[in-house]
């Protein structure tokens, strides 16, 4: 008898001792980071800053309806259609190499795929659940092919995460399935079994398929998240990769689409996130502006692209304010990025590649935005991006050195004069470049 309780007596002990030691690992993950210096941050975001462009992509099986990923599950497409979709998803021209050599065309930096969006199916070969593309006819992880041709041409692979997961029973969210959907009967959602599924998912995907740029997290906006578990969410993938850069979208103080955190608030996070909109100028929190290049994130046939001239004044206008520009594609159903939106990613990347000096490596300013443009600056040059020409001359009144020559990027001549009010920018309205006249002014030291 005592042999027995005895033996039920070690086993509670071993199962206590085996908690603790869980328990105590994951304290002491939450504090591992929080020592950085603002000098090892910056360092650990500068490759990212000085990218200042970069590819989204939104894919999966929904791309075979042309419907929103996530967002059309429930509503114009019903759940056991859109849940079952992956069946059918064989996207045999997916050439990950193609993609690369695409966002490389378009003078994108870094890429960021989306590897779990909110209707929960995973782009990799994951051990945690079926629903995944290896139980597609395609058979083959998509994250690995395109993280391997990522890292053969240099380019910092990154991977966007939802949260929230509509398809998965331990997220506890009836409003998953759309209106009037509820939880399937005998469903006990578990929210702490829901997050250690979470962390073995960013553990495969940074150790199996790392070291990744960028962890972009969203879908952290519904109540079944907090901010507590967003904080450790956030300091167990620093300790997966301690360079890893993670988005403002862990934390509950995003403020919406503008992607800042509410009052200014230190937030769990390395970047704000402004979405489908210009961020503010800030040159004290680093930020990235993703917008898509058409309407909807995912594959839409004949979604309305955004003109040449639109994408360059988004790009200019977000690397003006200090930020980033993560410019989305939605890639069909066949595994290729429409032609047309390659050829305006082309469009962009020949531009980049005659003035990519005023953006790439650069910070936003001196100077604010302004009605007739922004400015950004590296070392001792300040560059102009005049984009809407006042009267016949640009007055800069707020430039804080000496002026020792002024050119002018795009082509032309510039003539400077020094008035008591500060500095006359002349360019003539024949030299004047209708995209963007950039005028570069080399200062004193
Ligand atoms: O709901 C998502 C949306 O589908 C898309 O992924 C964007 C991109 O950041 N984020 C959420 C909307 O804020």
């Amino acid at each position: 008898m005592m042999t027995r309780l005895m033996k039920l007596v070690s086993v509670a002990l071993l199962i206590t001792l085996i908690y603790l030691i869980v328990i105590d690992s994951e304290r002491q993950i939450s504090s591992a980071y929080e020592k950085e210096t603002i000098q090892a941050f910056d360092a650990r975001l500068q490759w990212w800053r000085d990218a200042r462009f970069g590819m989204f992509i939104h894919w999966g099986p929904v791309s075979l309806k042309g419907t929103e990923i996530g967002w059309s599950r429930g509503k114009e497409i019903p759940v056991e259609i859109y849940d079952n979709l992956y069946k059918q998803f064989n996207p045999t021209a997916f050439d990950a190499s193609e993609w690369v050599s695409i966002a490389k065309s378009a003078g994108m930096k870094y890429m960021v795929l989306t590897s779990k969006h909110h209707d929960g199916f995973c782009l990799w070969d994951t051990k945690t659940t079926a629903y995944n593309i290896m139980s597609t006819p395609f058979k083959r992880d998509v994250i690995r092919e395109l993280s391997n041709a990522c890292q053969n041409e240099d380019l910092p692979f990154c991977t966007y995460y939802s949260i929230l997961d509509w398809y998965h029973p331990d997220y506890n969210i009836s409003s998953r399935g759309g209106p009037g959907y509820s939880l399937p009967a005998g469903t006990s959602p578990q929210m702490d079994r829901y997050v250690s599924y979470m962390k073995t998912h960013l553990e495969e995907l940074v150790m199996n398929y790392g070291p990744l740029g960028v962890l972009w997290f969203d879908g952290e906006w519904e109540e079944p998240w907090t901010e507590e578990r967003g904080r450790d969410l956030y300091a167990y993938c620093r300790t997966l990769q301690p360079d890893l850069i993670i988005n403002n979208r862990l934390d509950k103080k995003r403020d919406g689409m503008e992607g800042t955190s509410i009052n200014g608030r230190q937030y769990i996070g390395d970047f704000e996130t402004p979405e489908q909109r210009i961020g503010k100028f800030n040159t004290d929190q680093p930020w990235e502006s993703c917008i898509t290049i058409g309407k909807q994130w995912a594959w839409k046939p004949d979604d309305e692209l955004k003109s040449l001239k639109e994408c360059i004044n988004i790009l200019v206008n977000t690397v003006g304010g200090d930020g980033n520009l993560l410019l989305n594609v939605g890639p069909m159903p066949n595994g290729e990025i429409e032609p047309r939106q390659v050829e305006r990613l082309k469009q962009i990347g020949q531009w980049l590649g005659k003035y990519g000096e005023s953006i790439y490596g650069t910070r936003g300013g001196p100077i604010e935005p302004q009605p007739w443009g922004v400015t950004t600056h590296r070392d001792n040059k300040v560059y102009l991006h005049i984009l809407q020409w006042p009267k016949e001359k640009l007055m800069l009144d707020s430039i804080p050195q000496n002026i020792v020559k002024a050119s002018c990027l795009t082509g032309g001549k510039v003539s400077l004069s020094r008035t008591d009010q500060g500095y006359e920018i002349l360019v003539a309205s024949a030299d004047r470049d209708p995209m963007d006249t950039i005028v570069v002014l080399d200062m004193e030291k």
